[in-house]
């Protein structure tokens, strides 16, 4: 029987965006999404990834009940909440009487739900009496936050996204917010489109799809933000452009900046940079002359060494020329997750308070200790993430509790992260995907409810609160993030607190909201006057909505007062720092981590959808073509990536949108896809001295050949999660081995992988099990003298599922017919023929798809380009880039058939 469709408003689950979006649901499983037009963040679009979030979520993929492991090395066994929850209780309190309160930890996660975070923090601060609670946002957002707080007094983004639309100069640092923040560079692009003299500078060191739009694209050296910035003050200082009478009323601090910007001139810049001197004149020329300043930034500041230093060399530049608190200027930090504001309002990093308080003012303490109704809260600091992970490798940390984040691929220096999970003698991962990682390290395995399953509100990029709203049961016996940290904190009670009142008697994440939201009254976010009620009827709000006011606040620092000791916003003079691992000989290259169109972090939600793959379907390293020829390689050869803690191997691919001495591997590839750890394994663990971020956008690198003859490739349609699980542990001997979904409405597992010599023929006869290849109308190919064997299932006239032994050179191929559907009976006995017996009526493969919602190969779009067509012709003809479009972008690239080679 179906039901009917019904509809919930809600808020997409990936980026800091923070889009509006309509589920259409029948009460038991969602059936689509649509982008909520009175949706203030997005006003109805959708990108590529928000467009599929109903198609993400394989069960298979999901955490479904609590299982609890008795021993290392031991299976987990699935137990009920009662006894999972009483358990953890019962370890935690235990390893608190032994070892004390240092000896526990709590990692949390920017996609957790701001009601979500206030439980954990409590729990930790009023209950175990821990500052060890530490978020992923460490690893994102935690230089903003410090270059904030330097600068500005406050850790608060003062622009609103209409400031995108309305500037007359825009400096996007650090962010390829094309592919990470898609909706709003829609929004951007359709501002330019209006007003053609709005001016964009991307200072990026790769030539991303962001570049499209811009004027001038600085393509540094990685890490010389800070050089540039200062360069950039230099020129506008010599050239008048610099504000002084907003200097002498709103700041501190201009003397020892101005000083030290005397040693930035122009052509030392430029060098240190690595870019042409007349480029950094253009530069400070728009900025100087434009009436309106704005910049974006985002991971390519943060994730750095020197991140607190390039967040405030940029806030500088608007200071100095007083290009903040008016329409269309201010410095505007675009978040990364979609709640990582919320934890930073919530206190969720292990040096801050709820209500952006520290831990390190004794004031703040009392306040929040009062407010609780607890004696103390700890004044010991917390270990921020990579300090805290070093603390569970030498043993101080004893029970560790990770939610809604996946440690074990996300991390820098993964070999050393796994070790610590290992011999951690607790480990609690509250996770909606049972496939992650860090799952396999549980000790005690919590089923979270996700996206479309819970409750409770979201703060994006520009401080505006949205609510999340339930639309469907959690499968199983999934439960949300705030019923089982008050659960479990309860239990705790009874050991801790016997008797006593409970401190979490919250029966809804609207009675956690109405709790904390009074912790914010008086501080610079104040929103005590905000309730879900209010959001319902008025639609989602920006901070500081205090009691008594009518709407949110759209800018900050209008009046020119700063939330400082004496009201002023603050010149930071650092100077100039470069990356920790600088070329040498041994490793002469840099590696560059980031983000892809179609995928979230550890793929663990978007790895369920095979579509998603369609844009970039495996791990590849980028290198610019003179060094792949330098190097004596040829694309898609396999090489061998070392870094100073571990090696990877992965194919290489010509990528000239690179410098000749960097290298880029999408973040995404975690050990589940990506045999040998993923690509964090490559990073450093090296941090940011005040806010602890790591590095992970520069490491010293080195490529060489990886001589691997022997090479394997499969495909086998259905049941893809179930068979990855199954499938992976057998590739452990290989050097290579990657994994991948294929396919849009069918969707198939694909293997690729490499080793030195061919594995014995029980390995060949346990996958061929394990992929439907080992009995039934199998068409089979041995040739035992070379290691060749080959299997293509055929049923019903569809190809199903095949593995091609030794000799892989027709697996495109084979990958398209099984694409394509129905067989052409007249191929079957090429099916297995070595490729260049193959007929020439082979279809060629599509390559990857350009346009996901409608399904258009790159393929077609450059033949729609010969054909003379332009982008809304290619749109008229096609249909590509009609819907959310987030190809546009590289559309425009293929036209301008940029980057040309340099
Ligand atoms: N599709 C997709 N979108 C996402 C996410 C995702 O996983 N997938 N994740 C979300 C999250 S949590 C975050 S934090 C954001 C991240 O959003 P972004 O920061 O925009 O994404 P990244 O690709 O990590 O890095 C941005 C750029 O920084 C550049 N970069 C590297 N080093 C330097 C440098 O030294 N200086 C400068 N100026 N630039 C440098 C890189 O070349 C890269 O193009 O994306 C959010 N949105
Ligand atoms: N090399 C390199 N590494 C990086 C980066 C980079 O640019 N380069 N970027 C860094 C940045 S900016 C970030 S933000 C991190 C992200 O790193 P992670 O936080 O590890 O990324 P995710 O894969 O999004 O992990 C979130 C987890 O929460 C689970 N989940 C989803 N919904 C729910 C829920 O409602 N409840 C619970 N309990 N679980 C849920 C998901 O299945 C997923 O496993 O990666 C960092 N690592
Ligand atoms: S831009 Fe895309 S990923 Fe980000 S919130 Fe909007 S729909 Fe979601
Ligand atoms: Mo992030």
């Amino acid at each position: 029987m179906t039901r009917p469709a019904r509809t919930t408003a809600s808020t997409c689950c990936y980026c800091g965006v923070g889009c509006g979006v309509l589920i259409e649901h029948d009460g038991e499983r969602i059936l689509g999404v649509a982008g909520d037009s009175s949706h203030p963040a997005n006003l109805g679009r959708l990108c590529s990834k928000g467009t599929t979030l109903h198609l993400t979520g394989d069960l298979d993929a999901r955490a479904l009940h609590p299982e609890l492991r008795l021993g290392k090395g031991l299976p987990r066994s699935r137990v009920a909440w009662d006894s999972a929850l009483d358990h953890a209780a019962g370890v935690f309190a235990e390893t608190l009487r032994q070892h004390g309160p240092e000896s526990v930890a709590f990692y949390v996660s920017g996609q957790l739900l701001t009601e979500d975070y206030y439980a954990f923090n409590k729990l930790a601060r009023a209950l175990v009496g821990t500052n060890n609670l530490d978020s992923n946002s460490r690893l994102c957002m935690s230089s903003a936050v410090v270059g904030y707080k330097r600068s500005l007094g406050a850790d608060a983004p003062p622009c609103c996204y209409e400031d995108i639309e309305q500037t007359d100069c825009l400096l996007i640092a650090g962010s390829n917010m094309a592919y990470a923040h898609p909706v709003l560079f829609r929004r951007l692009e359709e501002a330019r489109a209006r007003r053609p003299q709005m001016k964009v500078v991307v200072v990026d060191p790769r030539r991303t799809d962001t570049c499209e739009l811009a004027d001038l694209h600085l393509q540094i050296l990685p890490g010389s933000d800070v050089a540039l910035f200062h360069g950039l003050l230099h020129l506008l200082l010599r050239d008048g452009h610099v504000d002084r009478g907003f200097i002498a009323s709103h700041t501190e601090g201009f003397d020892a900046l101005e000083a030290l910007v005397q040693d930035y001139t122009p052509e030392q810049v430029a060098e240190r940079c690595g870019i042409d001197v007349r480029d950094l004149f253009a530069c400070a020329q728009m900025i100087g002359g434009a009436a309106s300043f704005l910049s974006l930034w985002c991971m390519g500041l943060n994730q750095s060494t020197a991140g607190s230093a390039k967040n405030s060399a940029l806030i500088n530049l608007h200071l100095a020329t007083g290009q903040i608190g008016r329409v269309g200027a201010g410095p505007f930090s675009l978040t990364g997750q979609p709640n990582a504001m919320g934890g930073r309002e919530t206190g969720s990093l292990s040096n801050l308070l709820p209500g952006h308080r520290e831990v390190a003012d004794p004031a703040h303490r009392a306040e929040v200790a009062a407010y609780w109704g607890v004696p103390a809260v700890p004044a010991q600091p917390g270990l921020s993430a990579i300090e805290l992970f070093e603390a569970v490798h030498d043993g101080r940390i004893k029970a560790l509790w990770i939610v809604c984040t996946n440690p074990a691929q996300s991390l820098p220096d993964q070999q050393r992260v796994h070790q610590a999970l290992a011999a951690c003698p607790f480990v609690v991962v509250q996770e909606a995907f049972a496939t992650t990682e860090t799952c396999r390290h549980a000790d005690l395995l919590l089923p979270a409810a996700s996206w479309g399953e819970k409750q409770g509100t979201v703060t994006n990029s520009e401080r505006r609160i949205s609510r999340v709203r339930q639309a469907i049961p959690a499968p199983g016996e999934a439960r949300p993030d705030w019923a089982i940290a008050c659960d479990f904190a309860r239990r705790l009670e009874r050991h801790l607190r016997p008797g006593a009142p409970s401190l979490f008697d919250f029966q809804t994440p609207q009675a956690l909201f109405e709790e904390y939201k009074a912790l914010t009254a008086g501080r610079d976010l104040d929103y005590s006057g905000l309730d879900y009620a209010r959001i319902d009827v008025h639609g989602p709000q920006q901070w500081p909505f205090p009691t008594g006011a009518a709407t949110g606040t759209a800018r900050l620092y209008a009046d020119g007062q700063f939330p400082t000791p004496s009201g002023r916003a603050r010149f930071i003079a650092d100077a100039y720092v470069p990356p920790r691992e600088l070329p040498d000989t041994r490793y002469p290259l840099t590696l560059n981590t980031g983000r892809l169109r179609d995928h979230w972090h550890g793929m663990s939600r978007t790895g369920t959808a095979a579509r998603l793959f369609g844009h970039v379907e495996q791990a590849l390293l980028g290198l610019h073509p003179a060094t792949i020829a330098q190097r004596g390689l040829v694309e898609g050869d396999l090489v061998r990536v070392r870094s100073r803690r571990a090696a990877l191997v992965l194919p290489v691919q010509a990528d000239p949108s690179l410098r000749p001495e960097q290298a880029f591997v999408p973040m995404h590839w975690g050990d589940r896809f990506l045999k040998g750890l993923g690509i964090n394994a490559l990073t450093l663990p090296a941090l940011d001295p005040l806010s602890q971020q790591p590095e992970l956008k520069h490491a010293g690198i080195e490529v060489e050949r990886a001589d691997l003859p022997w090479h394997f490739f499969a495909l086998a349609e259905g049941r893809v999660q179930a068979r990855l699980e199954a499938v992976r542990p057998m590739f452990e001997g290989f050097d290579y081995a990657s994994f991948s979904l294929a396919g849009r409405d069918r969707a198939a597992l694909v293997i690729r992988a490499a080793r030195q010599d061919a594995p014995g023929s029980e390995w060949l006869e346990m996958i061929d099990r394990l992929l439907d290849l080992a009995d039934g109308p199998v068409l089979t190919y041995d040739d035992p003298r070379r290691a060749v064997g080959k299997r293509v299932r055929v049923e019903q006239g569809r190809l199903l599922s095949l593995r091609l032994a030794g000799e892989t050179a027709a697996r495109d191929w084979l990958k398209q017919l099984w694409q394509d559907g129905t067989l052409d009976p007249a191929l079957r006995p090429w099916l297995l023929a070595p490729l260049s017996e193959a007929p020439r009526a082979m279809t060629a493969p599509a390559g990857k798809t350009l346009c996901n919602c409608m399904d258009i190969s790159q393929a077609r779009v450059c033949a729609g380009i010969a054909a003379g067509l332009d982008l809304e012709g290619l749109k008229r003809e096609l249909g590509c880039g009609t819907q959310c479009g987030s190809c546009i972008p590289e559309i425009r690239r293929l036209i301008a058939r940029q980057p040309v080679d340099a």
